[in-house]
């Protein structure tokens, strides 16, 4: 028997997360665990999908200036937060997101250089003690990612900023997932099916230690 628990893949664009959540998903179905909520952020609430179309879309003569890319993040975030994730994991459900507060800490405070403590006082006001069982994150070089992403369609507002953005955002997510506790690293740079396969068999070894 395990309880429901809250868990979150994160990485740079083309990392594989779709890929990932589905394989956690699978994971969790032969565990007998039937109650699954698959969300996205941002996203997943009426409310939140379009603030995400609003984040993506480029503008011709007002491109989003980041403090307000931080706070419609956030946003998109608590409307998700407290409207489907809470009362799920209340519920009994597990929960498995597509990126959590760690993107906005990488994105915003690495890549676009907010202040480290701007964001995590918006994560105290917003989300308290509210954390994640478990973070996976997929390491994936930049240009890798980014050539992944390019192959599947064009690239949105976020997706067509510079390499070295991405650098210093991936930089941000390995120094900060080291702080965390609960996390796996997932080296992602390889081969769909081998990356699959170290999932499997991390997120089992974690899923045995749950085990009430
Ligand atoms: N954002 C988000 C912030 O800036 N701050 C925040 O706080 C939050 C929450 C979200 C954007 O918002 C930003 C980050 C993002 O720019 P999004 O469309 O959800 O927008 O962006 P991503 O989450 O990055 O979505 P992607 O689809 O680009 O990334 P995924 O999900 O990691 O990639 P995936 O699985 O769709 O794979 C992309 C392609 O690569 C292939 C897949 O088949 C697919 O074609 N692929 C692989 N190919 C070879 N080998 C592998 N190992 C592969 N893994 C996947």
């Amino acid at each position: 028997m395990i309880k429901n628990k809250f868990i979150v893949v994160e990485g740079l664009e083309g990392a594989g997360k779709t890929n990932a959540c589905m394989c956690i998903k699978n994971i969790l179905k032969k565990y007998n665990i039937k109650n699954i909520l698959l969300v996205r952020q941002p996203g997943s609430t009426p409310i939140a999908e379009d603030i995400r179309k609003l984040i993506k879309k480029k503008f011709n003569t007002d491109n989003l200036i980041k403090e307000t890319e931080l706070l419609l993040m956030y946003a998109a975030r608590i409307q998700l937060v407290e409207k489907k994730i809470k009362p799920a994991l209340e519920n009994g459900i597990w929960v498995i997101s597509d990126r959590h507060d760690l993107s906005s800490l990488a994105y915003q405070s690495g890549g676009l250089g907010i202040k480290k403590k701007i964001i995590s006082k918006l994560q105290s006001l917003f989300l308290q003690d509210f954390m994640p069982d478990l973070t996976i994150y997929l390491d994936v070089s930049p240009k890798i990612g980014l050539e992944r992403a390019l192959k599947r369609n064009t690239l949105d507002l976020i997706e067509s900023r510079s390499l070295k953005f991405f650098k210093k955002t991936r930089k941000c997510y390995l120094k900060n997932i080291k702080l965390n506790q609960n996390t796996i690293i997932i080296n992602a740079n390889l081969n769909i099916k081998r990356v699959t396969k170290n999932i499997t068999k991390k997120v089992l070894n974690w899923l045995n230690k749950q085990v009430i």
